[in-house]
């Protein structure tokens, strides 16, 4: 059995439960916080049996897109304390960010 941890953006976050609902995959939803961006984004914690771990992937991989998002460097001053403010910046964000973890024990009490 392996967890898979999978973050997506906000905007495709239904579209992917509709699909795992559809398929019958248990998933837990959290709302979680990009570090980098400081909006937020979408964390799926998914169970599953080593054989069905591809058809996951799949789902998040259909589902998922990339997009581009403009965020502002934060404010430099300097040392004769003139504040900068930095241009915004175009970033690309994802279309999903997954880790897959083995899992030791499973139980549901
Ligand atoms: P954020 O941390 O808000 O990052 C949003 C996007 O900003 C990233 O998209 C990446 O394109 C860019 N970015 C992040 N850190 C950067 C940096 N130090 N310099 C320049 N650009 C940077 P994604 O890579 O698609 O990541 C989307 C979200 O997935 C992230 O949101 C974060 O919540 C999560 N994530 C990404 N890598 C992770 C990791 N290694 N561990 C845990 N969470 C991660």
């Amino acid at each position: 059995m392996k967890l898979v941890i999978a973050i997506v953006q906000d905007k495709d976050a239904n579209r992917l439960r509709t699909e795992f609902v559809k398929a019958g995959i248990g998933v837990t939803r959290l709302s979680t916080t990009g570090g980098f961006l400081k909006s937020g984004n979408t964390t799926y914690m998914i169970g599953i049996e080593d054989k069905r771990v591809q058809e996951v992937l799949d789902l998040i991989h259909e589902t998922s897109r990339t997009r581009q998002q403009f965020m502002t460097p934060p404010v430099n001053i300097d040392t004769q304390l003139e504040a900068t403010s930095g241009y915004p910046v175009e970033v690309q964000v994802g279309g999903a960010t997954v880790f897959v973890l083995p899992i030791e024990q499973f139980h549901k009490f």
